[in-house]
């Protein structure tokens, strides 16, 4: 073979440069072709790309790349998400401003990106904190309100002391209820916020049909909107006529209700107690409201509660029945009230024998009788007993019984069916400075207004004291702080809280569509052509924060008239993540943090995406190795001396000659398929076969040159997407002149790519039984595995292990009975 002088670093330079200038990745509508939206999840200005960014966006690119040369018109676009908190906080640590931190940061990327050889279209490119982004940002808000999916509402909300600011439900994680950005423990505060009314939608959202999504992500999706379905039902209490409602997914279990617990907060607290427990309870109110931090849904939590005094009627038999308030009971699901039926509710069970409450047993499992005494646990069961002790009802299977009882409450007029969800509002409002203004003016006279359209954006100020105290920078700076009402002109205050950053990202993808339009949130020619995304790819931590977010936004754009898909992605794909040499998460602090720019300067890019494709199945991940990486980089070494051999044959051998055009059509066959499935490994491990079969035949000298270049301009669409700068540097110097990335994908040939088979005779105790196809070069477990499970040769030995088996290679397999 000859001396490799392959020199990445020279060569990837150069074809950065040209693919710019011929604009070989301008992504424009062309609609003779099939359009096909890839989207890759748009990084946060850090600063550094890190391996992360390398392992999600490479071989996203890949993908992009083999849709394109399938001939599709691929949109594959990058942008940033530029607002949020990092920015901040390093600007203070710093004491620089955060949009220079940010701009500076952006520059630096953008170069790093390019090195990494993707065809992402610059001119698309979406920088979400640019005024000529915000301004749609915030119109957006304006619409929301407009359909009545924004609103304001003074809420006990999650607050993170750490970060300053209140966080949405689904930014708080964890038993412990922490931070999901920092890890600090969230505390309650008392504010008006901005909420997205994300529960319009909770239905649909359930609904996944017609998306190509993870298995994973619908079931986090789903438990997070988290649907039960039940029935409300109406207690009053014993005195003064209030009424208590409930929500109940066991209203079969009515009877069986001992007595009523309040969220602490619950509004009719004070109405119910008695003068005698008054203190009592403000004591418990107090607790409760400092403990809040603490998962109250805990269910190993040691179940705390106060009598509060009061009593309320069972609707279904007229017993009194006390009324407790206790942690677990939460104020916002349901109502905030519960019937507590200890006989089959764990919760309700552990508190009733905590406080010696009446336990009613209301459903009998068939192998428990009156004589096993009182029950040592909640009967929980749904499927299996029937009723006891319930008025008409008694006898009747539990079974069914949740709809015969709830149709019967209705009837009555003591109930309905009901479902609820889990999911909460999406509350957006945020304390901090680096954020989209909220576009509201609050007037005394008018109230909240919302800005006209002309008057956007509301220009976030530069020249802020961006110091987080709780409340927003922006409350002190007079100038953004004072205006006048858009109805009457009398003067009014801005709103001073930012949007959360994560509804920058909620419709990013459809800026990149014309990042530069004016006249709406993107140019509807664009997005007839374009929309939706076909393939979206990103970690799975997005699961229930963005990917629910965007899937919001594009139900509510679809009602707006915008859009016409109920979809955002129509296919998404998860990566999985690379981690340390060490095999743990990569942090600066156990410096097992692997630098991309070092390796691209060591190895060249072209090596770093075959090895972050090679090294671990792309949705697993896995631990990085510093000496894995050589493989990858002898394979390109190999291909380039491949590739610029003059190939002389001394002779010619046709069965050599098939055996490579046999193995060049099989990894065709294999990479297109990998390549479709995302499965980037086998595809980089199949073509690492072909540089062996071509090695070998280069060595041998013995098959044709029509084989030989076969071979060789295979391997070079193939491994075009994968390395896309040696690809295109070899097959020019083939004396192509258009691009590598411009070829059509490569089809094979069944005909060529089947293996030769062999006939191999069977025989049973020295006698001829069978006679099998083999492949030629079948190995002996093989052959004897094929020989096995031969028809014939199943019921001739009818279920008796045979005592030997003797495989002669390319001629039999005798079987001795
Ligand atoms: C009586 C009952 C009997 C219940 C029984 C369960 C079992 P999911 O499935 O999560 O929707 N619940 C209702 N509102 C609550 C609140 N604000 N805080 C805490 N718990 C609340 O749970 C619904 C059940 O959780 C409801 O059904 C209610 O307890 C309780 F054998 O009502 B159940």
């Amino acid at each position: 073979m000859s001396e490799s002088n392959y020199n990445p670093a020279e060569i990837e330079a150069k074809w950065q440069e040209i693919w710019e200038e011929q604009g070989l990745y301008r992504q424009e509508i062309d609609k003779s072709k099939p359009k096909h939206y890839a989207l890759t999840m748009l990084p946060y200005p850090s600063g550094d790309l890190h391996i992360g960014h390398w392992y999600a966006m490479t071989p996203s690119d890949a993908r992009a790349r083999f849709m394109r040369m399938k001939g599709y018109n691929v949109l594959f676009p990058m942008g940033f998400d530029a607002f949020g908190l990092p920015a901040e906080n390093a600007a203070i640590k710093r004491n620089i401003h955060p949009a220079k931190w940010t701009k500076a940061n952006i520059e630096r990327m953008r170069g790093q990106l390019r090195s990494m050889g993707t065809m992402f279209d610059w001119e698309r490119e979406a920088v979400t904190c640019d005024p000529s982004y915000y301004k749609w940002t915030q119109w957006f808000f304006k619409k929301l309100m407009e359909q009545g999916l924004a609103y304001r509402k003074h809420a006990a909300v999650d607050f993170c002391p750490n970060c300053n600011t209140t966080l949405a439900r689904e930014q708080v994680w964890g038993e412990d209820r922490h931070c999901e950005r920092c890890g600090t423990p969230v505390i309650k505060k008392h504010l008006e916020q901005w909420f997205f009314r994300t529960t319009a939608y909770a239905e649909e959202l359930l609904d996944f049909s017609g998306i190509d999504w993870p298995e994973r992500v619908k079931v986090m999706q789903t438990n997070w909107i988290g649907r039960s379905e039940g029935a409300n039902v109406v207690f009053e209490t014993a005195e003064g006529g209030h009424e208590i409602k409930v929500f109940t997914t066991r209203p079969d279990t009515l009877w069986g209700a001992t007595f009523m617990v309040l969220a602490p907060e619950h509004p009719l607290v004070g109405a119910v107690t008695t003068a005698e427990q008054e203190e009592a309870v403000a004591a418990y109110q107090a607790a409760a409201e400092r403990m809040s931090s603490i998962d109250r849904e805990s269910a190993d939590r040691e179940k705390t509660g106060v009598f509060t005094g009061g009593y309320a009627i069972n609707p279904v038999n007229g017993e009194q029945i006390p009324i407790w308030i206790a942690d677990y009971v939460l104020m916002d699901y349901g109502f905030g009230a519960i019937m507590a039926v200890p006989a089959h509710d764990e919760r309700d069970f552990a508190f009733a024998q905590k406080y010696d409450l009446d336990i009613v047993e209301v459903i009998r499992g068939s192998n428990r009788t009156d004589e096993d005494g009182p029950l040592a646990e909640a009967y929980t069961e749904k499927e299996e007993g029937v009723l006891i002790n319930s008025g008409q009802f008694s006898g009747i299977a539990v079974k069914g019984a949740v709809s015969k009882v709830t149709a019967w409450l209705a009837e009555q007029g003591k109930g309905e069916q009901s479902i609820n969800y889990r999911l909460r509002d999406w509350l957006i409002s945020r304390q901090r400075y680096w954020g989209s203004p909220i576009p509201i003016v609050y007037c005394d006279e008018h109230g909240a207004v919302p800005v006209p359209d002309d008057e956007l954006p509301v220009m976030l100020p530069e020249d802020v004291a961006f110091m987080p105290t709780g409340e927003s920078p922006l409350k002190s700076h007079e100038g953004f702080l004072n205006t006048t009402c858009p109805v009457c002109g009398a003067a009014a205050t801005r709103e001073t809280d930012t949007m959360d950053t994560f509804m920058c990202s909620s419709w990013y993808q459809y800026r990149y569509l014309s990042p530069d339009y004016d006249e709406g949130p993107f140019d509807p020619e664009e997005g007839a052509y374009w929309l939706p995304v076909d393939q979206y790819t990103g970690g799975i931590e997005h699961a229930t924060m963005h990917l629910i977010y965007t899937r919001f936004f594009t139900k509510a754009m679809r009602d707006m008239g915008l859009v016409t898909d109920d979809e955002p992605m129509k296919a998404l794909f998860n990566q999985g993540m690379v981690l340390g040499e060490d095999n743990e998460k990569m942090s600066k602090s156990r410096g097992n943090v692997i630098a991309p720019d070092d390796l691209v300067q060591e190895f060249g890019a072209d090596t770093v995406r075959a090895y972050i494709m090679f090294f671990a199945k792309w949705e697993l991940g896995g631990p990085w190795n510093y000496d894995g990486i050589k493989g990858p980089q002898r394979f390109l070494r190999d291909v380039w001396s491949l590739a610029t051999a003059d190939y002389a044959p001394e002779g010619e051998d046709e069965e050599a000659t098939a055996n490579l055009r046999r193995k060049t059509h099989q990894v065709i066959a294999k990479v297109t398929d990998d390549l479709e499935r995302f499965a980037f490994n086998t595809a980089v491990a199949a073509l690492m076969e072909l540089r062996n079969a071509l090695v070998e035949a280069e060595r041998a000298a013995n098959v044709s040159v029509g084989a030989w270049e076969e071979g060789i301009e295979m391997m070079l669409h193939l491994l075009a997407p994968i390395a896309p700068y040696i690809s295109e540097e070899l097959w020019s110097q083939r004396g192509h002149e258009t691009s590598i990335h411009e070829q059509a994908w490569p089809t094979w040939d069944e005909e060529i790519a089947k293996e030769d088979t062999i006939t191999l005779v069977v025989q049973v105790n020295g006698k001829v039984r069978a006679k099998i196809e083999v492949a030629a070069d079948v190995s002996n477990a093989d052959a004897e595995a094929a020989a096995l499970s031969d028809p014939a040769i199943v019921e001739r030995l009818a279920g008796k292990e045979p005592r030997k088996v003797i495989v002669v290679p390319g001629r039999l397999v005798n079987i001795v009975a």
